[in-house]
């Protein structure tokens, strides 16, 4: 089995060099690949140089930021590509340890499509978020939830592994999502095709170091994806395994 770990990046110089040697010594084999939006704190120079000194080590650089779900997508396309068995994603930041990417990998291996990082599974575990934003993830989850038909408690998370059957066959031509309504979206086409999903509780801690990128739009974007998603569900379509 292929394992390749996606860390979308945009300015985390800080974090970047410690994340890739944390998922290299975690003794699973397994490849990384950075996608970097062309980060103005040159996050992307330090990815390049470890990458020509180890062939484990990829970076996908891309022009410009237009948001994660692009640069997700362009990891998608890169593993599908390459033939990697086993897709896992998680954030530069340390919000999500690494430490736990094996157990992910353990719930695919057990026959599990898709595996979601999950901060709402066993009560709330989130470390370290002021009140307001723990209470907007928290009930956005909430109505994502009820309205996607998901029965998912962590929609929006960005720690999650993937068979890559389950890449190729999103239908990508549905997501529209920039912002942190991709994530919804990439459980929400694999659930409703019944796919595998399961979740796995993980303990998320406020980033330490660099800036947060959430703004209102995306979650504003992610308020009418839902809203959509709802609808697409009820009057549109069934999505079927190919
Ligand atoms: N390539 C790319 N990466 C992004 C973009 N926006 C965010 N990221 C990365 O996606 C991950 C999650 O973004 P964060 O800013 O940490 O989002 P968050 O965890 O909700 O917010 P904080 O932890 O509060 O900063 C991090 O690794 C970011 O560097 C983007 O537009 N392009
Ligand atoms: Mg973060």
């Amino acid at each position: 089995m292929r394992i390749l770990v996606i860390i979308p990046t945009y300015n985390e110089r800080e974090n970047i060099g410690e994340m890739i040697e944390k998922i290299l010594s975690l003794n699973i084999n397994a490849d990384v690949l950075v996608v970097d939006d062309n980060s103005p704190d040159k996050t992307w120079e330090i990815v390049k140089e470890i990458s020509e000194g180890n062939k484990h080590v990829n970076l996908l650089l891309r022009e410009k930021k237009e948001g994660l779900g692009f640069a997700y997508r362009d990891g998608f396309k890169w593993a599908i590509d390459h033939k990697y068995d086993i897709i896992v994603h998680l954030d530069a930041d340390f919000s999500h340890n690494p430490d736990e990417i094996p157990n992910f990998i353990s719930k695919i291996k057990e026959s599990y499509d898709v595996v979601v990082g999950s901060r709402y599974l066993n009560g709330v575990t989130v470390v370290n978020w002021p009140l307001k934003r723990l209470l907007l993830s928290y009930f956005a989850n909430l109505y994502a939830r009820i309205f996607t038909g998901v029965k998912v408690k962590d929609l929006t998370s960005g720690f999650k592994a993937f068979k890559r059957e389950v890449l190729e066959n999103i239908p990508w031509k549905e997501v529209s999502a920039g912002g942190y309504g991709f994530q919804i979206e990439t459980v929400y086409y694999p659930y409703h095709m019944g796919y595998k999903v399961t979740e796995l509780p993980i303990i998320f801690v406020e980033r330490r170091k660099g800036k947060s990128k959430m703004t209102k739009k995306i979650v504003f974007e992610a308020f009418f994806l839902v809203l959509k998603l709802s609808l697409k569900r009820l009057f549109i379509k069934r999505y079927n395994k190919k």
